[in-house]
């Protein structure tokens, strides 16, 4: 729904449920009208978070003289599979993003293609969890111009993002992350390639990362290899759509 949209929606609700109310509810609670008014008032406040961040909103950007003196690397540094240091050594001429899943128009794109595409430079503020923070200078794709070029499904509800570092000694549980439709299309989500004007560094998750401004510095996902559109998380690893959410319980969504 448009805000608009919203706006008269949530007009007209007003209007019903003052009016029910002075009708009385008693008379009213089984009749139709008025339990599918509730029902649609449930739909409603699930939306309510979203509806109340305003998910159109845009996370705070910074001048240059904000920007931390440096960008600290944290999580994997250097995945340590063979495929990605085959690729790292090839300055990821080699490497290809899949993506997938419910869309029109399955492609792969190299990091030349990607680079070719619209861009999009943006100075925000990294949080992370372990009680750290950093401003730094993002180069990159946005999210929505691949997005253009794949066609979602109507199906498709969420993006997934398969990372190249296997979590675990026996190259098992490889990070992953996931966003909604909404942050998806939102114009600050990018897949990053340069950070402060430089080539995105292997330990900042080259060759892409992903930005999701609004959100804590877990679901930035780094070193991208696939990209997978999906209606519902439940045939993806222990299935809660993040690698931390699945092995400590962090929130999926993690706006701040
Ligand atoms: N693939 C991958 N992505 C990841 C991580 C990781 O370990 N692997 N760590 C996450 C966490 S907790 C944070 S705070 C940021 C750190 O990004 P940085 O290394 O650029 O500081 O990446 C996030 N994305
Ligand atoms: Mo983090």
């Amino acid at each position: 729904m448009h805000q608009y949209d919203r706006r008269r929606f949530f007009k007209r609700m007003l209007l019903g449920v003052s009016a029910l109310a002075l009708a009385g509810c008693d008379k009213l609670s089984n009749s139709e009208t008025f339990t599918g008014l509730l029902k649609t008032g449930e739909n409603f406040s699930k939306n309510a978070r979203g509806l109340l961040n305003n998910r159109k909103s845009m996370a705070q950007e910074f001048s240059e003289a904000d920007l931390s003196p440096s960008f600290r690397s944290n999580g994997t540094s250097f995945p340590y599979s063979a495929e990605y240091q085959t690729l790292a050594k090839s300055n990821f001429d080699d490497w290809a993003l899949k993506i997938d899943g419910l869309v029109e128009k399955p492609i792969e794109l190299t990091l030349a293609q990607i680079k070719a595409l619209p861009s999009r430079t943006q100075i925000t503020r990294h949080d992370c969890v372990e009680g750290w923070s950093a401003i730094g200078q993002w180069t990159g794709t946005p999210l929505h111009e691949i997005l253009t070029l794949v066609k979602p499904l109507p199906s498709a509800q969420f993006v997934v993002f398969y990372c190249a570092d296997p979590m675990n000694d026996d190259g098992s549980d490889k990070y992953y992350e996931s966003i909604d439709m909404d942050d998806a299309l939102h114009v600050q989500t990018m897949l990053a390639y340069q950070l402060n004007g430089e080539t995105l560094p292997i330990k900042n998750g080259a060759p892409i990362r992903l930005r999701v401004e609004r959100q804590l510095g877990y679901k930035q996902a780094k070193y991208i290899m696939h990209i997978e559109l999906v209606d519902k998380f439940e045939h993806i690893e222990k299935g809660k759509g993040g690698y931390w959410e699945d092995s400590a319980g962090y929130e999926w969504y993690a706006g701040i």
